[in-house]
């Protein structure tokens, strides 16, 4: 489908703004793992504050990279499953307020006036200007949300009786889950945070600034998944050279996110006396339960794949799994969803292993956490990011892919890396070895009477691994930067490899509705947030003043002091 060259130049500034600041994000993951593994044992030596590189790190990572491409993404899925481009004016707001936000929040980091980390947890106290930025760069991406439902709502009226593409169902869900979330942390920031950072209020209810926080950071993570697991419904089966095994699952799969993706929050603070027993009993097993449309997923693809490569020619129990189309240079964006894939069977694992109530009293606050983590949002996640980024400047481009080698070595590449840092962290972090911590200045400086030698090979493989994913991006940036400058060879157009379903399925009329789903999921979280409210306003302990992330005296007492 044809684009204008509105929409064109919108999409370009979302994918390649945040692909940029990459450089500064990849850039900072590279040093973590350097700092990590007590290469460094001074701040001094380069000139760079640990904490404000982990927030840089995590923020343009996990936050500014995901919300631009959730965006940019679902103005290009509008446009091509409905046929109809998103509103002009409420796509340039958008886009600007997701700048405006990005540079408030950007300048506080820069200028060392934010190293909170991307959970922002209090009493760790940051500018103002960063929890603004945040609030802006979030409102900018509801902007987007809303003109869509409007289009929505015409495109129902246009088509009655027509199911809805199961790429604009995913992404619907995505954001109306995103938008309620956000509510939380928007409370968080405008009533708790800023008049505190600000100095209008003297501390802070620790417990339910972070309850609020998780509200929405649960919620995060399947914001940042739900665009690839678009992908991998309506566009991996056509990739693989077959097609969709069952499109209601995919259907069930998004209404089970719509539900569970938010009632689950608590299950980040179990080890936080502030909540009961019976508060934390119910929302892990609802993390259980969102694990569910995890499964469904992984079973329908699976069997789509299979059917894929049966068509290929492969027979055996197994042998499907060799007859896919890893490398071919002229389907670079499979290896970058099948790679994905593949990671995000240790990541889910792991994520059940953190949801269990008891093990995760062995695996909290430790290297496991981030080990767990990489192999999701940096697993299918990211690859499906940055491979789709791609995709999508190539044809709204009309330009070659460049570099096609290097691009298609890159998810493979990636991978490898991530398991060997993955494995790294998460070995370390069963060995004792905590997250969040510049290990370098002490338990792997051999000077240090801290000195653990038995983290020196986890650290070391996470190293390693690191070094792997840094030569990945800069392949894959070598790839991208090649294709813009490339000069132009076909029709700009906005096109999307689509996969037909295997089977004419039941029309399974709650399927096909948004209403019941929206009712059952204010229940759930009714359910799970009031006794987490009741439990966060009860047992708050005493205020707390502001902290600096690299001193244990509160900053309004270090400012006395001076
Ligand atoms: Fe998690 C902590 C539980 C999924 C991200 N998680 C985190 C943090 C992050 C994060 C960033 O219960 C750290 C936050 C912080 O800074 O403190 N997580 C889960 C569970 C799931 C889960 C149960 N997490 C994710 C996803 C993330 C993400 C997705 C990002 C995108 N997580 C937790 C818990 C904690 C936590 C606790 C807190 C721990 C603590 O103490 O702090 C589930 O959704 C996972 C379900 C997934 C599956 C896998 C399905 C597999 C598929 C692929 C199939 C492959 C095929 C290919 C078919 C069941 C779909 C085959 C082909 C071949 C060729 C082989």
């Amino acid at each position: 489908m044809t684009i204008s060259k509105s929409l064109k130049n919108i999409l370009l500034i979302e994918l390649l703004l945040p692909t940029f600041l990459l450089l500064i994000g990849v850039y900072h993951g590279l040093m973590q793992v350097i700092y990590r593994s007590g290469m460094i044992h001074s701040q001094k030596e380069l000139h760079l504050d640990y904490y404000q590189g982990l927030t840089l790190h995590g923020v343009i990572n996990a936050v500014v990279l995901t919300t631009f491409f959730a965006v940019a993404f679902g103005h290009a899925c509008m446009s091509f499953f409905l046929g109809k481009e998103p509103g002009k004016k409420a796509s340039w707001l958008s886009l600007w307020m997701m700048v405006a936000g990005t540079i408030m929040a950007a300048w506080a980091m820069l200028a060392g006036k934010a190293s909170v980390l991307y959970t922002f947890y209090a009493p760790l106290k940051a500018h103002p200007l960063f929890y603004l930025g945040t609030l802006i760069l979030v409102v900018g991406s509801w902007v987007a949300f809303f003109d869509w439902v409007v289009l929505y709502k015409r495109w129902c009226k246009e088509n009655p009786g027509k199911p809805l593409p199961l790429a604009i169902l995913g992404t619907l869900v995505n954001f109306t889950v995103w938008f309620v979330c956000t509510l939380a942390v928007g409370y968080e920031i405008i009533v708790l945070l800023l008049p505190w950072s600000m100095g209008y209020t003297t501390d802070i209810n620790i417990p339910l600034s972070r309850m609020l926080f998780w509200f929405f950071g649960h919620a995060l993570v399947y914001f940042w998944l739900l665009p690839a697991y678009v992908m991998f419904y309506t566009m991996l089966p056509k990739l693989a050279g077959g097609k969709l095994y069952s499109e209601n699952a995919g259907r069930l799969s998004f209404f089970l996110f719509l539900i569970l993706s938010i009632p689950v929050g608590v299950h980040h603070q179990f080890s936080e006396p502030a909540f009961t027993p019976s508060t934390k009993l119910f929302q892990s097993i609802l993390t259980f339960g969102v694990a569910l449309p995890s499964f469904i997923t992984a079973f329908t693809l699976a069997a789509s794949l299979e059917y894929a490569a049966w068509k290929r020619g492969a027979r055996g129990l197994f042998g499907w799994m060799a007859k896919l189309p890893y490398l071919d240079k002229n389907n670079g964006l499979f290896g970058y969803l099948i790679c994905g894939m593949i990671l995000f069977i240790f990541g889910g694992l792991t994520g059940i292993i953190n949801s269990s109530y008891t093990l995760n009293a062995m695996v909290h606050n430790t290297a496991w956490m981030p080990g767990h983590f990489h192999m999701t949002v940096a697993g299918p996640v990211f690859l499906a990011i940055i491979g789709m980024s791609m995709h999508i400047i190539s044809s709204i481009t009309g330009k070659e892919i460049k570099f096609k080698g290097l691009y298609t070595l890159t998810p493979y590449l990636w991978m490898f890396g991530i398991l060997i840092f993955s494995f790294g962290l998460m070995w370390g972090g069963l060995i004792g070895e905590p997250r969040r911590t510049d290990l370098g200045m002490t338990y792997l400086n051999p000077d240090s009477p801290l000195f653990r030698s038995d983290w020196v090979k986890t650290t070391g493989m996470a190293l390693f691994g690191g070094i792997i994913m840094t030569i990945a991006f800069i392949f894959y940036f070598t790839s991208i930067m090649g294709t813009i400058i490339g000069k132009r060879v076909k029709e700009r157009a906005i096109e999307f490899p689509v996969a037909e379903p295997l089977h004419n399925e039941k029309h399974i009329a709650i399927f096909h509705t948004f209403k019941p789903w929206l009712a059952i999921m204010a229940v759930v979280i009714v359910l799970a947030y009031t006794p987490a409210i009741a439990n966060a306003l009860k047992n708050t302990g005493r205020g707390a003043p502001p902290y600096n992330p690299d001193s244990a005296i509160p900053v309004t007492i270090k400012n006395e002091l001076k």
